[in-house]
């Protein structure tokens, strides 16, 4: 190799080593104004979190408290884990005298936690899942945490923070960190979607895929089965259709994090739909499903409701649920289209479809 064409190797090589997160954002921005800063910032912030939250994971089998629950039930009613409690204050933690995030709202706590020193500056709300898939903690299997940056609109002054409210599309920012062989950080904030990988000897977020798109239409189903049951008649005949076509397989990891992460890169849907009893299904909007129907949207692909697009959906209350259909947006539109055409046989809703 020319000895010039070493160089341009070698250079490229080091500036893709030196794309950290906060550099990436300030290079998607354009800009160096103090709302890109500012956005810089908080990734940076968020990043440290997540080598936090990764650096007790790696060790919870050799550490005291770590592993198991607590005893208390949270606002949710599910139990709560130790993991989830300690994930949930290293993000008020990091941003602790920021000058960048006013209010956090998790779905640990009740109502959102304020950081008075930082709200007559930072005029941002963090929203976040701190442990998701938090079952499989105890496993050694992945779990993630999920994000998701907003304005705020007004002063909040009653402590009821009813600006947040408001549909998907306000959000500025949101993503994931996959804590799996390697943490992957994977954001978006409105300029496609980026994936940063751990470098553990250097305690960077190195930039490890840009531009991500999801494939049209993929493989995988992600759903939990063992709810067939309590499915209305709608929902069952997609997965009867999906178990007597060629071409579909099925993963199920029980962290949504670690099965969408999967659905980036291969294609096809994840399901986590409402049962005849809860119409509303499991997952809650503010935390989870809005910040992934950003990125899947940034992305290429979709999430919906079975009738509506998750992120035109206004909130009741800081912790609603919503069913969450989300993935390649052929496979979400085949999904709908059954849940659309209600409860008609399968023969008919095929036949429907062709
Ligand atoms: P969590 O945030 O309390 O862990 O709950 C969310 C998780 C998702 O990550 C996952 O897809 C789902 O709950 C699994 O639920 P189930 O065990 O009912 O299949
Ligand atoms: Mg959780």
């Amino acid at each position: 190799m020319a000895d010039l064409d070493r160089h341009e190797v070698q250079e490229q090589a080091l500036d893709r080593d030196c794309t950290t997160l906060s550099r990436h954002v300030l290079q998607q921005l354009h800009s160096f104004s103090s709302q890109a800063q500012d956005l810089s910032a908080i990734m940076n912030r968020i990043g440290l979190a997540a080598k936090l939250i990764a650096r007790r994971l790696s060790r919870a089998g050799l550490m005291e408290g770590v592993l198991g629950f607590t005893g208390d039930v949270n606002v949710q009613g599910e139990s709560v884990k130790k993991m989830d409690i300690y994930a949930n204050e290293v993000f008020i933690s990091v941003f602790k005298q920021s000058g960048l995030v006013c209010r956090l709202a998790s779905e640990e706590m009740e109502k959102p936690y304020y950081i008075p020193e930082n709200c007559p500056i930072g005029r941002y709300t963090l929203l976040y899942d701190p442990i998701d898939g938090s079952s499989n903690v105890d496993i050694n299997l992945n779990v993630g945490s999920i994000f998701s940056i907003r304005q705020q609109e007004g002063n909040d002054i009653d402590g009821e923070a009813e600006d947040l409210l408001q549909d998907g599309r306000k959000q500025v920012a949101a993503g994931y960190v996959l804590y799996g062989p390697s943490t992957v950080l994977v954001y978006s904030i409105g300029t496609g979607v980026h994936a940063f990988t751990l470098d553990p000897s250097l305690g960077e977020f190195i930039l490890s895929n840009e531009n991500i798109q999801v494939p049209q239409h993929g493989p995988i189903y992600s759903v939990n089965e063992g709810n067939f049951w309590q499915w209305d008649e709608s929902l069952r005949n997609y997965i009867r259709y999906v178990h007597r076509q060629e071409g579909y397989t099925a993963r199920y990891g029980g962290a949504l994090v670690g099965d969408i992460h999967r659905i980036f890169s291969q294609g096809g849907v994840f399901l986590y739909p409402g049962t005849v009893k809860k119409p509303e299904g499991k997952l809650r909007l503010l935390y989870e499903s809005a910040p992934l129907a950003f990125l899947m949207e940034q992305a290429g692909g979709r999430a919906s409701t079975g009738i509506q697009n998750i992120l035109d959906v206004v909130p009741e209350k800081l912790h609603s649920r919503a069913p969450l259909i989300i993935g390649s947006i052929e496979d979400v539109a085949m999904v709908e289209s059954f849940i659309q055409k209600g409860t008609k046989t399968l023969d008919e809703t095929v036949m429907a479809r062709s």
